[in-house]
């Protein structure tokens, strides 16, 4: 498309948002923009919903980060369905964005919608999770975690903190089904465990990554395991139920459980400093910077690297600075 008709059309596509502005969606344009000049660049976002402090922190971060960037973000919310996505990306292909990023709630299911985004010429940009496809020219790249690596992090954790006992039984909160958060952190917890018999995981169930169904689950664990010795929670929303669960049993967490969480959100390292949680490993969702330098990237038409992590760590008990860490946003 000559690039008259990309303006036209942009054009058209930022007055066409009125009606989504109108039905909730919402798409901003950079407040120092004057009215009269098209944006940088017209990033359509799908996010997948409103599940966690992570996410909200992610989402917040994506928004200031368009904001400081110039980019106008046509930001939608999928509320936890794969389908909304699907339909979203169609609605972005529609408004010719010059870039489509999304946050795939699931690996699977997204080949089709995605060869209709390559044939109408719009790079697509995968964050926070990935999607698993034969066709790998479907996406551009990748910005998000390295969740095996978060998996051998938390399992490495646990070797160190019950070195020399044995018989040491382990539950797993795991996160929502197929998404490539929970099948990478339990792969990578597993392949740190290899060779250990001594830990061993007796129950594995999907909190969803969701708060009350961590206390749900870890209620039933409690009710149907003779004994749990350590708890695996892919993110801190499902570790903080989980924690009131262990209370009403008048066990002591951190203590009586040994209890291993991933994100890094402020109320999770508040509990590592009061000794309900051993370890907290670091998933920043603070990647909305990044998010529109590549974008910019791609819509320049220029490669961008097909991964890329973000800088993270790990807080664990062991640590002398847990008193000094700054606010985490999220
Ligand atoms: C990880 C992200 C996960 C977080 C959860 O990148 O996809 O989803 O760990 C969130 O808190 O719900």
């Amino acid at each position: 498309m000559i690039p008259a008709m990309k303006k036209t059309f942009r054009l058209a596509a930022v007055l066409l948002l009125i009606p989504m502005v109108l039905c909730g969606c919402t798409a901003s344009r950079p407040d120092d923009a004057p009215a009269s000049a098209s944006p940088a660049l017209l990033l359509g976002f799908s996010q997948l919903g409103a599940e966690s402090a992570w996410r909200l922190g992610n989402t917040r971060s994506i928004q200031e980060a368009a904001e400081k960037a110039g980019v106008a973000l046509m930001y939608l919310d999928a509320n936890q369905k794969q389908a909304e996505q699907i339909k979203h990306i169609r609605s972005f292909i529609a408004y010719q964005v010059d870039v489509i990023a999304f946050s795939p709630k699931v690996e699977t299911g997204w080949d089709n919608v995605l060869r209709e985004a390559k044939e109408a010429g719009i790079p697509v940009l995968l964050t926070d999770r990935m999607i698993r496809t034969e066709d790998e020219s479907l996406y551009a790249g990748f910005i998000g975690s390295d969740f095996f690596q978060e998996g051998v992090s938390a399992g490495e954790f646990l070797l160190q903190k019950m070195k020399g006992q044995t018989d040491v039984r382990i539950v797993e909160l795991s996160g929502t089904i197929d998404s490539t958060p929970m099948c990478q952190r339990g792969e990578g917890f597993r392949a740190a465990l290899e060779g250990h018999p001594e830990l061993q995981i007796i129950q594995s169930v999907s909190g969803d990554f969701l708060r009350t169904k961590g206390r749900e689950c870890m209620k039933e664990l409690l009710e149907t395991c003779e004994r749990i010795d350590v708890l695996y929670a892919h993110n801190d929303a499902m570790a903080l139920g989980a924690i009131t669960a262990i209370e009403e049993t008048g066990l002591q967490p951190g203590k009586d459980i040994v209890i291993i969480s991933v994100d890094g959100e402020q109320a999770a390292i508040d509990a590592l400093r009061k000794g309900q949680i051993n370890c907290v490993v670091e998933c920043t969702p603070m990647i909305g910077d990044t998010i529109m330098e590549l974008s910019k990237r791609l819509a320049a038409g220029e490669e961008i690297p097909r991964v890329t992590h973000p800088q993270e760590r790990v807080f664990s008990e062991f640590d002398s600075d847990l008193d000094s860490l700054l606010p985490r946003g999220y």
